[in-house]
């Protein structure tokens, strides 16, 4: 499919910018967890990678939230999007960009937008009564209505005053053309034949300004109207390249080859205002939308109410940065639903990571230090056994790719463990400890393909499990230059004296 192999090779990820009306939690930071394990990828891959995430600070919900503390809405927003960008820093996230969208570039993007769409006759004047839902932000037909209340579960109010009026309607067929023509926009295909069969049902036209609450961006020579919060939001995305100024190779390059990562509750947002939005103001669209599952805690729904709500600071100080990416990114297939439970995180903790993956790294390197004093030994001829391993790992990069391409996060871990269980199967077999003494230089050259072998391998795991992967780098003294998929075909070089071995993934003991 090669979505983003552009001769650019630029690319640009984004995450849903957040409400700051509450604080972060485990799923806001696993949106951009995704985000931040491709965006690594990108960049080993040899991609320029712009990576945007922030904050969404406009609109009722957040002004509701402000009031209830007795706190002017923008002090508010300060104070909570900074726990934002903290929980990001802590997370070792490698965004690039973190926006706000009370800030000055963002009120000029969403202001020319405005004005844009207004001179093509594509907003118009109207008045809107319907019903409304503001823990979503979001419009609902009275036969959307569950006995009374949204969808999603949220209350509705019924809501009656001037607005605006963006013409969607009129884009049902240009949409459906659109996304007929761009098989790939929408990701997964479940997902996406749900927007198709939303969009066939029919669009109204939707009310982008409200007049009832003053929390957002004025509407351009009507500021009794403020533009509704998700006109607002959206459009962050392009602020971030420097819209309005669409002439810029980065804005050019950048938007040509982009993926906005989001969760399944805002798809529709994603995949049919925002494309509509852009076509109705001449602008293009991105390239991919990938909408990902709901996380739920042992079964049920994380929500404060219920007081299971996940906070990620304690979860990784509870067990370090690296097992909780690994887990989150290779428990549930990326895109479906999945339950986090403590029990489910230490099994994979320790079967995966301390079993597995640092078990074979933690017999090679000490063995290494003790029967060849730490030196990368030199490997004798190979026998078919040693080319069969290090085939695979050859082999590695293009599967692993190929998942990239489809967001196919659990399988590119997938697929480079099983590589590890073969190597941990093929030190079972070869049994170096027994050549000690009667053949060193078989024995040699065994080590010699497993430490190639985990090489490759902690290249290929820096997505996943950043840290870990760049100790055992340090530890078969790669420097940091030549730690690229470009560097996977650079051997190791025999002689080379190695750094004293240390363990890099702890088992994890009840109780310890
Ligand atoms: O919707 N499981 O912001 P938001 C998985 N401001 N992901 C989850 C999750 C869970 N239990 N809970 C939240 C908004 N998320 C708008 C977006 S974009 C232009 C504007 C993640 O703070 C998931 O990505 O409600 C979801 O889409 C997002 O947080 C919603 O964040």
């Amino acid at each position: 499919m090669n979505l983003f192999i552009d001769p650019s090779k630029k690319f640009y990820i984004t995450t849903p910018i957040y409400y700051v009306n509450d604080i972060p939690h485990i799923g806001n930071m696993y949106t951009t967890l995704a985000c931040d394990m491709i965006a690594r990828f990108m960049r080993l891959d040899g991609f320029s990678v712009k990576f945007l995430t922030g904050t969404d600070e406009h609109g009722q919900k957040v002004e509701k939230a402000a009031i209830a503390l007795e706190k002017k809405p923008q002090d508010f927003v300060d104070l909570v999007s900074q726990n934002f960008r903290n929980l990001a820093s802590f997370m070792q996230f490698t965004h690039t960009d973190f926006i706000r969208t009370t800030e000055p570039r963002h009120l000029k993007a969403t202001q020319h937008l405005w004005k844009e769409l207004l001179d093509r006759d594509e907003i118009y004047l109207g008045g809107y009564s319907g019903w409304y839902a503001v823990s979503d932000e979001a419009f609902y037909q009275e036969s959307e209505l569950i006995n009374g209340k949204a969808p999603t579960g949220a209350e509705v109010e019924w809501v009656t005053e001037p607005s605006y009026f963006f013409r969607l309607s009129k884009w049902q067929d240009r949409l459906l053309e659109f996304y007929h023509a761009n098989p790939n926009f929408i990701a997964p295909e479940s997902r996406r034949n749900e927007v198709l069969r939303f969009v066939e049902g029919g669009l109204h036209d939707l009310s982008v300004s409200r007049t009832s609450f003053k929390w957002g961006i004025p509407v351009p020579g009507d500021p009794d109207h403020i533009m509704y919060v998700w006109l607002d939001a959206l459009t962050n995305y392009i602020t971030a390249l420097g819209y309005p100024n669409q002439d810029s190779d980065d804005f050019k390059d950048f938007w040509s080859n982009s993926l906005h990562v989001v969760g399944k509750d805002i798809l529709r947002f994603h995949a049919v205002y925002w494309p509509a939005f852009l076509m109705a103001a001449g602008l293009p669209t991105p390239t991919r939308i990938f909408a990902h599952g709901w996380w739920t805690r042992d079964g049920e729904k994380i929500s404060k109410s219920v007081g299971n709500a996940i906070d990620p600071i304690k979860l990784v100080e509870t067990y370090g940065l690296d097992p909780v990416r690994y887990f989150l990114l290779r428990e549930v297939p990326f895109g479906n639903d999945g339950d986090f439970s403590d029990t489910a995180l230490i099994g994979r903790l320790n079967s995966d990571l301390a079993n597995s993956y640092g078990n074979l790294v933690q017999r090679v390197l000490s063995f290494i230090a003790k029967s060849c004093e730490g030196i990368v030994p030199k490997p004798d001829p190979m026998t078919s056994e040693d080319q069969t391993l290090l085939s695979q790992i050859t082999d590695l990069l293009p599967a692993i790719r190929a998942h990239m391409e489809k967001q196919l996060l659990h399988k590119v871990a997938e697929q480079i463990w099983q590589v590890i269980g073969e190597a941990n199967r093929y030190v079972d077999d070869q049994k170096p400890w027994a050549l000690k003494t009667t053949n060193p230089t078989r024995m040699g050259t065994i080590l010699y393909v497993l430490a190639e072998t985990i090489r490759q391998i902690a290249i290929l795991t820096q997505p996943l499990v950043p840290q870990a992967s760049a100790r055992i780098l340090d530890q078969l003294a790669i420097s940091p230059d030549q730690r690229t998929f470009a560097d996977l075909g650079a051997a190791l070089v025999p002689g080379t004296v190695l750094p004293a071995p240390e363990g890099v993934f702890p088992r994890w003991v009840e109780g310890k």
